[in-house]
């Protein structure tokens, strides 16, 4: 497996539909410098979804980036990608586990610090702070937000990759990662920017002068 460096994901933005905006994003976030892509789509039909997972592992495998896929074990199984990122009402952890196989990356969403205390948070490769910030980019479903307070908290249960998503902007990261945070998660700080890449290139750039990447 690709030795997993948490500093910057980028989340890929389901609202554009457009193949060729698309994949000039994603290709613009892999060389800005994100350290992880996910693919989340939250509604398009699966031969979509499978088509646009194929295409996003060949270019990450050219950038020797882990590809993980969200919500769908499905997806993640057929094109064979580095790992999976589930949600509290997504197949369970257990299940993910035995299919995906030891060598894969499992990250779970937490939106509270008893989610985050619970087995299957214990079990994680990585933890995903959802939200963090208050968000525009995702309606369905979204928890209070976190804060750097519920940051904190959870940094405590233990000492595997924390990762927040959820409002984050260049203006905020240094603060996150100054309290306990491995990396960010982003959709439009990246994929709304005028220039993706710069963009990129500037979080990351945050992400590692403050922490210790
Ligand atoms: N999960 C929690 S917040 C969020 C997801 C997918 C959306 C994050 O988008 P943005 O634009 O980085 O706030
Ligand atoms: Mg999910």
């Amino acid at each position: 497996m690709l030795k997993v460096d948490y500093a910057l994901i980028f989340v890929t933005d389901d609202s554009i539909r457009d193949d060729n905006i698309f994949f000039a994003i994603l290709e613009a976030a892999l060389k800005g410098g994100a350290t992880i892509i996910q693919l989340r789509e939250k509604s398009c039909d699966t031969a979509t979804f499978y088509r646009r997972a194929i295409r996003c592992k060949e270019l990450c495998d050219t950038y020797k980036i882990p590809l993980i896929i969200n919500d769908r074990l499905d997806i993640a199984l057929a094109v064979c990608t580095d790992g999976v990122h589930i949600g509290q009402t997504d197949m369970p952890y257990d299940v993910s586990r035995r299919l995906m196989g030891k060598s894969k990356i499992i990250g779970l969403s937490v939106s509270n610090t008893e989610q985050a205390a619970k087995k299957d948070a214990q079990a994680a490769d990585y933890i995903g702070i959802s939200p963090i910030f208050s968000t525009n980019t995702k309606t369905n479903g979204l928890a209070q937000p976190l804060g750097i307070a519920g940051l904190k908290a959870i940094r405590e249960l233990y000492a595997k990759p924390i990762v927040c998503i959820g409002g984050i902007n260049k203006n905020n990261t240094q603060e996150i990662i100054e309290n306990g945070a491995d990396g960010i998660a982003v959709v439009s700080a990246i994929s709304k920017a005028e220039h993706p890449e710069a963009a990129t290139k500037e979080l990351k750039e945050i992400v590692c002068k403050t922490g210790t990447n």
